[in-house]
């Protein structure tokens, strides 16, 4: 007896050495301390009741934040384990969530799936917390353990009560350690997100999330029988589809599965996510390879089976077959890696020639069996070939064009004197009298002016050759250096800053929402790098006595009031337009780099962004007018 109090206090101090380490450097843990750690820690406690949700014993997971941030997470499972842990001499409870990567997989059986960047444990959950709670529900009894100040134990796991013999089940109840985090709020849209989108991975599953920070309490709810086919449905919500059902495949080989759900819809984009253990895989990797490998192979060699496709036609190319796609993949594996950038790219060569083998003889059988769904697919291919081919001349012949017709193009663009892009900004200017005012006050060392006339083409609407076809756009492409489609190239781009000039009205951000959808759909990694700015004109101006100052928005313009002496009046301008300053005035207030504010365009969600510019500008009528009645507020004041 008194032994296994000693072992007991030995042990304790050799867990808590590795609970410190991960106390030390949270970040090579849960990635780092800011918004996305924080939510991280959510993300592994719920990972673990997905995890017995998949091992088919829970199907009911409810998350709540309580007012302080505290989170809950309760599932209907067996409950973890309250026994004695041979190798640890502490008990199981105790040993999850002490034990440095002792979590997720409980010792061997079970779980032939659990997160890979995640599943690290509740171990390191409790490390950045400053108290968890466990509740375990098992055999009528409910078993508890506290532990707080980043995971020191306040005493063994003891029973705390009795419950109904029938109830099973796991809550876990933490608080982020604000010491560690730099802050511990919550974001309801992030935890939503994420937990729909593992309801739509994990079909059946009911996950419930609940806010309960402030009055009225917030709720969500999410199951999708469906799984991924739900999940196409809603990403082509906003669409037009080009045929009526969803494609599913499914099938394993080697403990490894993988599921497809793929619909085309009419416009010219592909949405493809992948998935590997339920995480997102925006670096792709052999799941998604092996599935694009087959989808292409299989559409082409059924393309001429049928005799959509004549044999004297160019064969179909993956950009060709993917046009309009949107696709989930989701693989499951029970080891998978991850590799690329950001740690999120599948690496395990074997799941290409799986997933391929799989997609491919599902994907036969659907089109096979729906001759007219497959013929609408076929053609859609064909005519996205037939323009890539136009696009390539045209791409060539503005090659050719910009070469010869130069002076035409510089008289549209005054470029800087400076060759050094990491100095180098270009203003995309709205109208010729701003575009005129801009290039007499400008640095003509190290900003460029490209003033554009009247409003340039949706391209959300257009298909790659005849964007190439408007002039507007060419001389953005020639401007930017950098080329377009198969001849992009980042490495090219001749400007460190590409800055949007446009009113601070309703045309001005129409101009911008269309240069940025341009950007976004043509010139994705311009954006992603983070080179494209907006630039912030002043709404009002300030004079009093000779001084004149300017103000962005009504709360600066209080401010910068409150600031002027008691005893001089000020006479206070509403500005009206770009093109009614002059040129001193508008590089005064908007392009001084010593002066101006810019705002970065960001794309953290390049599903979200996906969304936003189909549902702003694609096909559909009825998305784009609940989405700007949903949003009336904003609407005209910014986009
Ligand atoms: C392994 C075995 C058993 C339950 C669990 C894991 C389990 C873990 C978690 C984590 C969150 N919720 C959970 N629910 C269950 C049960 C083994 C037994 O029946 O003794």
């Amino acid at each position: 007896m008194k032994d296994e109090v000693n072992n007991y206090g030995d042990n304790a101090i050799q867990v808590l050495e590795g609970l410190e380490a991960v106390r030390k450097r949270p970040g090579m843990y849960i990635g780092n301390t800011h918004v996305a750690g924080l939510h991280h820690l959510v993300w592994e406690i719920v990972d673990n009741a997905v995890d017995e949700a998949l091992a088919g014993y829970c199907d009911d997971i409810e998350v709540s934040i309580e007012p302080g941030n505290i989170v809950t997470v309760k599932d209907d499972g067996r409950g973890m384990p309250t026994g004695i842990n041979e190798k640890t001499g502490l008990s199981t409870i105790e040993t999850i969530f002490t034990v440095l990567h002792a979590g997720g997989k409980f010792g061997g059986g079970g779980y032939k799936v659990s997160g890979g960047l995640h599943g690290v444990g509740a171990s390191v959950v409790n490390a950045l917390s400053d108290f968890l709670e466990v509740y375990v529900y098992r055999e009528g009894e409910i078993h508890f353990q506290r532990f707080e100040n980043g995971g020191k134990p306040v005493e063994p796991m003891k029973i705390i009560g009795e419950c109904d013999k029938n109830r099973t089940g796991t809550t876990v109840k933490f608080h982020p350690d604000p010491t560690i985090f730099e802050t511990t709020e919550y974001d309801f849209n992030i935890l939503s997100k994420r937990l729909q989108e593992m309801a739509f991975l994990n079909k059946g599953i009911k996950i419930l999330l609940t806010d309960l920070r402030e009055e009225p309490k917030k709720e969500v709810e999410y199951i999708y029988n469906g799984g991924i086919i739900e999940y196409v449905n809603m990403l082509n919500k906003n669409n037009t589809v080009l045929h009526p059902d969803v494609i599913f495949v499914e099938g394993k080989s080697d403990d490894i599965s993988i599921e497809v759900a793929c619909q085309y819809n009419t416009s010219y984009q592909s949405q493809i996510y992948s998935f590997a253990n339920n995480i997102h895989t925006p670096e792709g990797g052999t799941h998604e390879d092996g599935v694009k490998q087959a989808l292409t192979r299989v559409i082409n060699a059924y393309g001429k089976n049928a005799k959509i496709l004549k044999d004297s036609d160019e064969s179909l190319t993956g950009e060709d077959v993917r046009e309009g796609l949107t696709m989930i993949i989701s693989c499951k594996h029970p080891n998978p890696q991850f590799e690329g950038q950001t740690k999120t790219k599948l690496g395990n060569s074997e799941v290409k020639k799986i997933g391929s083998d799989i997609f491919a003889e599902g994907f036969e059988r659907f089109l096979m069996e729906n001759p007219d769904q497959a013929k609408l697919i076929v053609e859609k291919s064909i005519l996205a070939s037939n323009a890539r081919i136009a696009a390539k001349k045209a791409r060539e012949l503005t090659r050719r064009k910009s070469d010869l017709d130069v002076s035409n193009f510089y008289g549209k663009l005054s470029d800087c004197k400076s060759k050094d892009p990491k100095e180098c900004e270009i203003f995309l200017v709205e109208g010729d009298s701003a575009g005129g005012s801009a290039k007499k006050g400008r640095d003509s060392m190290t900003q460029a002016i490209l003033p554009l006339r009247g409003k340039i083409l949706n391209v959300e609407k257009a298909r790659l050759d005849r964007a190439l076809s408007n002039e507007e756009i060419r001389t953005i492409i020639t401007a930017f250096g950098t080329g377009i489609g198969d001849d992009f190239d980042l490495s090219k781009l001749r400007y460190d800053k590409i800055v949007i000039m446009t009113d601070a009205d309703v045309d001005g951000s129409h101009i911008r929402v269309l240069l940025l959808t341009l950007f976004y759909r043509f010139f994705k990694p311009i954006v992603e790098a983070g080179h494209v700015y907006a630039a912030q004109p002043p709404l009002f101006s300030i004079k009093y006595g000779k001084n004149v100052t300017y103000a962005l928005d009504e709360a600066e313009l209080k401010t910068k009031l409150s600031e002027i002496p008691g005893n001089v009046k000020p006479i206070i301008g509403r500005m009206k337009g770009l093109g009614e300053m002059d040129a001193d005035e508008l590089f005064d207030t908007t392009m001084d780099i010593n002066k101006r504010v810019l705002r970065k365009i960001t794309v953290d969600d390049a599903m979200a962004a996906d969304e936003i510019f189909t549902t702003l500008m694609g096909e559909e009528v009825e998305p784009r007018r609940k989405f700007i009645e949903e949003h009336a507020e904003y609407a005209d004041l910014d986009i």
